[in-house]
């Protein structure tokens, strides 16, 4: 079937808007229309070419909301006109991963995944008869997409998918660092680098967990006022301070924080973020991606004496079985999801989308098909 894509043909160039063809599914495999599709910082980092597994060409967008179209053999789980979230970090329920109870890591598809290809080592998108590479499992910038069935997880059809497509990266990155990986408890201080959509969710889930404090750092400070709409307690700019901003924040805090969150990809502020954590038991989480080849470094010592180094992918949800219930959670009213779309626009002007996001002018922009 026909459908209009934005395909990234390299790295450093504009997406193209296309009609492509899309295969129909293969067993296992579901057909989605998407409705809608926010922009995150990682479609950008891909099409920057700093990515190790970006490949081109490719339909990029992993943050997307739709309705199952076809279903191809076998598939149980999903039936045509249910609304679902693709899932770039998929849940088998079987593989070593999923049955470990440690992470949401499932790895069953993860070498084609990576690679951008289905699990039978093809695409489903061609344009004029050459194929054209998946992105992440997901390729949520394409009217109609291809997906494994374990790759989608089934949400309330009373949900906007206009909005709930932010669960399917940002918001449910930085909402579930706090409270999934970081497990972030009533009265902890908690320090957030970097305020565009994971750092910001991040707020939302320290506010849900009744973090005492709250402390907001960007070197932009046009995203202070909605940090502190959503429970940020001071904002910091580090560029207002001669000194580290670890050391600001030590001082600030009688010590350091109990929990700090790196949301950029930058590994000098992952040190900061390390080094800003209570010696004995502060624990930095590093959520942001940094360029291929980047390594982080401290000082040993920071970690002899207590702090504790880690990382998250997807906030720790496993998207099937723990993603609805964030959908249903949203529906309950205990957080919002418009707060973040500062922009929306049609598929034609998906590059203003990343524009928008490189001049720090936007939270999330949605594009609507
Ligand atoms: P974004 O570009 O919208 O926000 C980044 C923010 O960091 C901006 O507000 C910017 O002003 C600020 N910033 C930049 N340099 C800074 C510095 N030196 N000090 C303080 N603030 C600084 O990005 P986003 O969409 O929120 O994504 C953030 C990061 O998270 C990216 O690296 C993205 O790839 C990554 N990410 C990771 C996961 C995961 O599962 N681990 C999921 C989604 C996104
Ligand atoms: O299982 O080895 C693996 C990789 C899983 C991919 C997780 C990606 C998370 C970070 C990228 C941010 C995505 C928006
Ligand atoms: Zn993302
Ligand atoms: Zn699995």
């Amino acid at each position: 079937m026909k459908s209009k894509a934005a395909v990234a043909w390299g790295p450093n160039q504009p997406m193209s808007i296309e009609e492509v063809d899309v295969m129909l599914p293969k067993k296992g495999e579901v057909l989605v229309r998407i409705v809608a599709s926010g922009v995150c910082h990682t479609d950008a980092f891909t099409l920057s070419g700093e990515d190790p597994e970006g490949v081109f060409p490719a339909i990029l967008g992993h943050e997307g909301g739709g309705i199952v179209e076809q279903v191809g053999e076998g598939v149980t789980s999903v039936s045509v006109g249910d609304h679902v979230i693709p899932l770039y970090t998929p849940e088998c329920g079987e593989c070593k991963f999923c049955t470990s109870g440690k992470t949401n890591l499932c790895q069953k598809i993860r070498e084609t995944q990576g690679k951008g290809l289905m699990p039978d080592g093809t695409t489903r998108f061609y344009k004029d008869g050459e194929p054209i590479y998946h992105y992440m499992g997901t390729s949520t910038f394409s009217e109609y997409t291809v997906l494994p069935e374990i790759s989608l997880a089934k949400v309330n059809k009373q949900a906007p998918l206009e909005e709930v497509c932010l669960l399917g990266c940002g918001v449910t990155t930085g909402m579930g660092a706090v409270m999934n990986t970081a497990k972030v408890q009533e009265g902890d201080t908690v320090a957030i680098f970097g305020l565009g959509g994971i750092g910001l969710s991040a707020i939302i889930g320290a506010t849900m967990a009744k973090a005492s404090r709250i402390i907001a750092i960007d070197i932009n400070e046009s995203k202070f006022d909605l940090a502190k709409k959503l429970g940020a307690t001071d904002c910091v700019n580090p560029k207002n301070f001669d000194k580290p901003i670890q050391e600001v924040i030590v001082e600030m805090t009688d010590g350091g924080v109990d929990f700090s969150f790196e949301c950029i990809g930058n590994v000098d502020v992952m040190r900061s973020a390390l080094e800003c954590c209570h010696k004995g038991w502060g624990e930095s989480v590093i959520i942001g991606v940094a360029g291929a080849g980047q390594e982080i470094s401290t000082r040993p010592f920071q970690l002899v004496t207590g702090r504790v180094w880690r990382g998250t992918a997807f906030g720790g949800v496993k998207g099937r079985s723990e993603l609805p219930d964030y959908v249903e959670r949203y529906l309950a009213g205990e957080f919002k999801l418009n707060d973040f779309i500062t922009h929306t626009m049609g598929l034609d002007k998906i590059n203003e989308a990343f524009d928008l996001m490189h001049e720090g002018k936007s939270i999330r922009s949605v594009v609507h098909f």
